[in-house]
């Protein structure tokens, strides 16, 4: 990649960072496993915000994880978020939201998916709003019960979609099916998908997800698709056990791209600036395990990545 640029560091000291969204007014809000907003404004000067949950599950990859601003964020300080509660025997995604205006703000619960799981891991948890105020989250497979993203009665493995209360959207795919699950499931067949975002100009909407062994993925969302998860992969389990026979299979949606090796992608987001020409209608993606970012092209047939900005050698995950 051409062009000059240096990197400035906004923030530090983060324990266990996990999204970090932009203020309109200046500054940043960060999220932290334990339950705690780290905010810088637009000055620079630093607040921790420790939430109040009903049950936070805090272990492994579990937490506090996604945050988004609300569309009038500016005038009511009102973020959504996902993090895991419950216990380690039984935990669950859930989709909350609380106003940031006093010093230790309680969380409520909005939407808990109500598939248990015994594993702190495989989460998913990344949260899209669309343009009609419905939400995206997306929920990972639990590492342990990764048959389940094929079954529309679990809500492992899934993007999920439903609306500011926590109701299934009325026109999903799957809407007057037999099971709670699939008035909420939007796609499905997904391992552990951690980057989700809509392109504002094409409307398209992108997914990563983390592969086992090999076969990262990104995906291009449409309502009721099969993305495959675990009947095609091409990737391997850790053991080096094949999964699966297949690399293609019937019904189900090819990825737009696969890393073999896996670089566990984490955040994502699309360029459409000025200031860096080159990166223009790019999919940006962090890796945690390459430490790199990738640029990802949208106007070629066949997509590849390609590492930009090699000066940082960090997990990076948003
Ligand atoms: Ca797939």
């Amino acid at each position: 990649m051409t062009g000059n640029y240096h990197q400035t560091q906004i923030a530090g000291y983060l324990d266990y960072p996990w999204a970090a969204v932009e203020n309109p007014l200046g500054g940043w809000l960060i999220t932290e496993r334990s339950g705690v907003i780290i905010e810088y404004d637009h000055a620079g000067q630093r607040q921790e915000i420790p939430l109040q949950f009903e049950q936070l599950y805090v272990a492994g990859q579990g937490g506090l994880l996604d945050i988004k601003l609300a569309r009038d964020f500016t005038e009511s300080r009102r973020v959504y978020l996902s993090y895991a509660s419950g216990t380690a025997a039984e935990n669950y995604l859930t989709f909350g939201t609380t106003v940031l205006d006093t010093k230790t703000p309680v969380v409520k619960d909005i939407f808990k998916v109500s598939t248990p799981k015994d594993t702190p891991v495989h989460y998913g948890g990344r949260l899209l709003q669309l343009p009609d105020d419905t939400w995206l989250m997306t929920s990972g497979d639990g590492f342990d019960y990764r048959e389940q993203a094929q079954r529309k009665d679990s809500f492992l493995g899934k993007v999920l979609r439903f609306t500011k209360d926590g109701k299934p959207a009325a026109d999903n795919p799957f809407a007057g099916g037999d099971s709670e699950a699939e008035q909420y499931i939007f796609t499905l067949g997904h391992r552990n998908p951690q980057g989700l975002i809509q392109d504002p100009k094409s409307r398209d909407i992108w997914l990563h997800e983390h592969g086992p062994d090999g076969g990262d993925e990104i995906n291009l969302i449409q309502a009721g698709q099969n993305y495959g998860w675990p009947v095609v992969t091409l990737g391997r389990d850790y053991s080096g056990a094949r999964i699966s026979p297949f690399t293609q299979y019937e019904g189900m949606q090819d990825p737009v791209l696969n890393w073999t090796p896996s670089i566990a992608p984490s955040g994502m987001t699309i360029y459409h600036n000025d200031v860096f020409p080159d990166l223009q209608n790019h999919l940006l993606v962090t890796s945690l395990k390459n430490k790199a970012l990738y640029a990802v092209s949208l106007d070629q047939n066949r997509m590849s990545a390609v590492q930009i900005f090699a000066t940082i050698n960090e997990r990076l995950r948003d």
